[in-house]
């Protein structure tokens, strides 16, 4: 009989560290330890700075540079710079739309998916101000 209750405490102890480590709560947020912010239900936030590392694009003259952009999928941050005397946006449809002021650094933040997506500017346009971002 005691083998039998050491076998099934023994079963028990696994189990229970499973639910212990599956039970913790990964939505951990990297811009603060504030227990209370909010959920990310907005997909696009700014920041004051700029990521420190990462991907940059920078704006200027109608056009954005690099144009063409290779992210890691999942929560992307592009750190952007409007060199230009003109407001611009940093939009991907249905995925991020981020105005980007004259002379001001933006940090983009949003979560992608794998794929190709074109991003371009919604004051003058597709034909005229776009670029490709490739999330893999
Ligand atoms: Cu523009």
């Amino acid at each position: 009989m005691k083998l039998v209750n050491r076998v099934l405490c023994l079963g028990f102890v696994p189990l229970a560290i499973l639910l212990i480590a599956c039970g913790g709560d990964d939505d951990s947020s990297p811009t603060s330890g504030a227990p209370t912010a909010p959920p990310p239900t907005n997909p696009t936030t700014t920041a004051a700075n700029p990521a420190p590392s990462g991907p940059s694009i920078s704006v200027a003259d109608f056009s954005y540079s690099p144009a063409a952009l290779t992210v890691p999928a999942g929560q992307v941050a592009i750190a952007t710079r409007n060199m230009g005397p003109s407001p611009h946006t940093f939009t991907i449809d249905n995925v991020v739309d981020v105005q980007l002021n004259a002379g001001q650094s933006t940090a983009i933040q949003f979560s992608a998916a794998a794929g190709s997506y074109t991003f371009y500017c919604t004051l003058h346009g597709r034909s005229v101000m776009s670029g490709q971002l490739t999330v893999q």
